[in-house]
């Protein structure tokens, strides 16, 4: 049987076949889905965790008691399970585990571009890369079982283009793998610096065993060309190069790390002009170097931003039509903003209206950054907002600025459990003061509303514990914690004032649901009263996208109105009605 399966999708499937039991994770484009997939096979536990690290231990743990686990996470997540990710490579598998990462080049939904190929390189674990979605499926099968096979954990690691674009795959039963279960394993487990030193020569014994395999697998293969040229490339890199060059030998790689020398020796051989093709940064082409193999690049080849076949050409000299390659600039302008009936808006309006300085956060309400908001002034990494938050102040109370107990730092539901929890602690423990805003919408937006903590919502649907924030906040010994409706502005503002006064910390959850939520609450919409509408675009402030201006007057688009009234609130003229309820 076959399917036409997104690349994530064909992860999932794969997982299934090879009789997974494990899987968790924490959400980020371009990941996302495969857990959501993975979530349709009632054969698995599947479940959103608090963050990336925690969700790679739950993994490991598994694995410990002889599953097979996996977890999935987009780029940036890998940072943070990086410490776990460093000490599995030296304790290995039990059950298979593969850590799945998805880069986001061209930052289409992300912060930075990093090419997590480094991190199979640096915590000596083995990487499969691939390029479609029908080795989506098998390469995530395989790696379950060379885990097993090799006593390693694997990276399978997917980009945008190969998480979200559709292909045929192959369909395949799933293997009935029994659950090992758990047998102590001390100097396996224990990474002790005693037991450590000898996992260590473990791991270079497994290293040069992975390099024999790679140099003989059959997934790096070597595609005869009818040309001198030959090129070297991996992921989504290889679907390119066939197109722009279709007489090319090609060395498609699927293992780049460990890399295999041996193989790509051979193929260089067979060429007189060598090239290598891949994403960012020259992952492969540095290893040919050390090779001592003449190979083209990353000297032609951007490393900023995603190929596709025009820039390939380009890369090279070759005009290959632009049949992909928008000029953003011929495009017109369209800024994101937050949603109509968004209840991040309200706390925006008044944050820009009380001019502080406002740390910020990752997730939906980073938009708040942007006009007419403009109340966002920093963000760095999910969590820090409280943290950089703390940081300002201290600098501020070492200049002995007054305004140091104004600083607010604004983070949304799902990333304060991900890792604010912890910074607001050490704010706590530290004697720092300030204001932090959790906008808890009751879910993760942005990522496509998955649970969370706070929702008590679990990814198989099965009823979770919810955790409450207040109570959580209040354990920690905070005793300024208030809970506000997001769409009463005039308390929004009184508390805020308030607030940053106060030389203690403060906590204030603004809170109400995300306006995309199937259950939220819809109310009748609000029109504009063209006679009192005065013309001086105040309403237009919010940022609210079903609110523009006709000639002379606000309209008011009733189809994206949510009858959020914070128009209407803002509003010196009374000039914004709500239609009478029928
Ligand atoms: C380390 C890391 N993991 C995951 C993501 C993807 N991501 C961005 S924001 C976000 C959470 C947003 O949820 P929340 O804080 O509740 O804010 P909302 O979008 O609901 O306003 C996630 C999962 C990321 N950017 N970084």
């Amino acid at each position: 049987m076959k399917a036409v399966m997104l690349g994530n999708e064909a992860v999932a499937r794969g997982a299934w076949e090879a009789g997974l039991h494990i899987a968790a994770a924490y959400p980020g484009t371009p990941s996302s889905e495969i857990l959501e997939s993975i979530s349709q096979y009632p054969e698995i536990h599947s479940e959103w965790c608090t963050n990336e690290k925690v969700a790679l231990e739950v993994a490991i743990g598994a694995s410990f008691a002889g599953a097979r686990a996996l977890t999935a996470m987009k780029h940036v997540g890998l940072n943070v399970a990086a410490d776990p990710l460093f000490s599995l490579s030296y304790i290995g598998a039990t059950g298979g585990i593969v850590v799945i990462t998805a880069d986001d080049p061209n930052m289409h939904s992300s912060q930075n571009e990093q090419d997590n190929r480094h991190y199979a390189r640096a915590a000596k674990i083995p990487i499969l890369e691939p390029s479609d979605s029908e080795e989506a499926r098998r390469f995530t099968k395989l790696a379950l079982e060379l885990s097993e096979e090799f006593d390693t954990p694997f990276i399978l690691r997917l980009t945008t283009r190969i998480s979200h674009t559709r292909t045929v795959v192959n369909l395949e039963e799933r293997e009935d793998i029994p659950i090992k279960g758990y047998k102590k394993d001390f100097k396996k487990r224990v990474i002790l610096p005693a037991n450590a030193r000898k996992l260590h020569y473990k791991v270079e014994e497994r290293t040069k065993k992975l390099k024999g395999f790679s140099n003989n697998f059959k997934e790096n293969r070597i595609e005869e060309g009818k040309s001198d040229l030959g090129i070297v490339t991996d992921s989504i890199s290889y679907q390119y190069v066939k197109e722009v060059f279709p007489d090319a030998w090609v060395l498609k790689l699927a293992m780049p790390w460990p890399f295999p020398d041996k193989l790509a020796k051979e193929f260089a051989s067979k060429v007189s002009r060598l090239l290598c093709i891949e994403e960012n940064d020259p992952f492969i082409e540095g290893q040919m170097k050390e090779l001592c193999i003449k190979v083209e690049g990353k000297d032609k080849v951007p490393t900023v931003l995603e190929l596709n076949p025009t820039r390939v050409a380009k890369s090279f000299g070759i005009n290959f039509g632009n049949p992909v390659d928008v000029k953003i600039d011929d495009l017109p302008p369209r800024s994101p903003m937050l949603c109509p009936g968004c209840p991040h808006t309200g706390f925006f309006y008044n944050a820009n209206k009380l001019g502080l300085v406002n740390t910020g956060d990752i997730g939906c309400y980073t938009l708040g950054a942007l006009p007419p908001l403009n109340a966002i002034d920093t963000c760095v990494v999910m969590g820090a907002s409280v943290t950089n938050a703390y940081g300002i102040q201290l600098a501020l109370r070492a200049l002995g600025d007054p305004d140091a107990k104004k600083v607010v730092g604004v983070i949304g539901d799902s990333t304060f459990f991900h890792s604010g929890i912890t910074g607001l602690i050490n704010t706590y423990y530290n004697g720092g003061i300030g204001t932090i805003v959790i906008l808890d919408n009751s879910t993760t937006a942005m990522t496509g509303h998955q649970g969370h903590p706070g929702t008590g919502k679990t990814l198989m649907g099965i009823p979770g514990r919810k955790v409450e924030l207040t109570k959580l906040i209040k354990g920690i010994g905070i005793e300024h914690v208030y809970m506000l409706d997001p769409y009463d502005l005039e308390k929004i503002e009184k508390v805020l004032k308030r607030e940053i006064e106060r030389d203690d910390i403060s906590v204030v959850i603004v809170q109400g649901p995300c306006a995309l939520l199937p259950d939220f609450d819809r109310k009748e919409y609000y029109y504009v009263d063209e006679d009192k509408c005065t013309d001086c675009k105040l309403c237009l402030r919010i940022g609210c996208p079903a609110i523009s201006m006709d000639e002379d007057y606000a309209v008011i688009d009733k189809y994206l109105c949510t009858g959020c009234s914070i128009c209407a609130q803002v509003c010196p003229f009374d000039a914004i009605i709500q239609k009478e309820d029928k």
